[in-house]
């Protein structure tokens, strides 16, 4: 993929999460985005401990050129639902696991909206940020047919891989982890140089992230 392609000049999917202790979750959520060449901005806001930092950041998402924007909270998840409420940009929650409850408290909390008020909530934990990039990806899709393109290629290359697992011809489950291996890493050295921006932002709510927290 040509390096032009693959580069953007201003983040177009906002990632905002509740606490410093959430970021090593979601970060994987700017991972998926920077292998389709996606950029975006990553940033702590807390519905609750920082409630007019959250509302200002929302607000102005769209004029800084953001389309989607992926919330992740736990516990008591209100940020998703509060950003919703700010910003006419889709909203993608994913309840983190990092209560004593075990993630179903942030389910509950970013889940059940009040009608008119939504957010698409995927599911908890590392799944859910992963998905809520890939979905992220299909709704920017609609309107970028470059980006459309590779998640056909993606698409592909997943049912190949199945259909390799599948096929009692292929060498077994280590020769594919092999592959996969191998396929990653040119991925990576395809990619190396050509990294979408990741824009951090700094604000009230952060926290420094715990020893071994999240
Ligand atoms: P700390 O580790 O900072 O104590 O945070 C965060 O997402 C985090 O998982 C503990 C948990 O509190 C969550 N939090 C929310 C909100 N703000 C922080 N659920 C919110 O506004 O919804």
């Amino acid at each position: 993929m040509a390096e032009s392609e693959r580069r953007e000049r201003s983040p177009r999917v906002g990632v905002v999460m509740g606490s410093e202790s959430d970021r090593p979750v979601m970060e994987e959520a700017a991972r998926v985005l920077g292998e389709f060449g996606v950029g975006c901005e990553v940033v702590v806001r807390s519905a609750h401990r920082s409630p007019e930092a959250t509302a200002r950041w929302a607000r102005e998402a769209r004029s800084r050129g953001l389309r989607v924007i992926i919330a992740g909270a736990g516990g008591a998840a209100h940020l998703a639902g509060a950003i919703a409420a700010y910003s006419r940009l889709p909203v993608l929650g994913v309840p983190l696991a990092t209560s004593p409850l075990g993630g179903f408290d942030a389910l509950l909390a970013t889940v059940q909206m009040p009608p008119g008020v939504p957010v698409g909530t995927l599911g908890v934990g590392a799944w859910g940020v992963k998905n809520a990039a890939h979905l992220a990806l299909r709704i920017l899709a609609l309107e970028d047919r470059g980006l459309a393109r590779r998640l056909e290629q993606q698409a592909l290359e997943l049912a190949r891989r199945g259909a390799g697992a599948a096929d009692p011809r292929s060498s077994g489950p280590r020769s594919g982890r092999l592959r996969e291996a191998r396929e990653r890493a040119q991925r990576a050295g395809a990619t190396r140089g050509a990294r979408p921006p990741v824009r951090v932002r700094s604000g009230p709510g952060s926290r420094r992230p715990r020893r071994g927290g999240g």
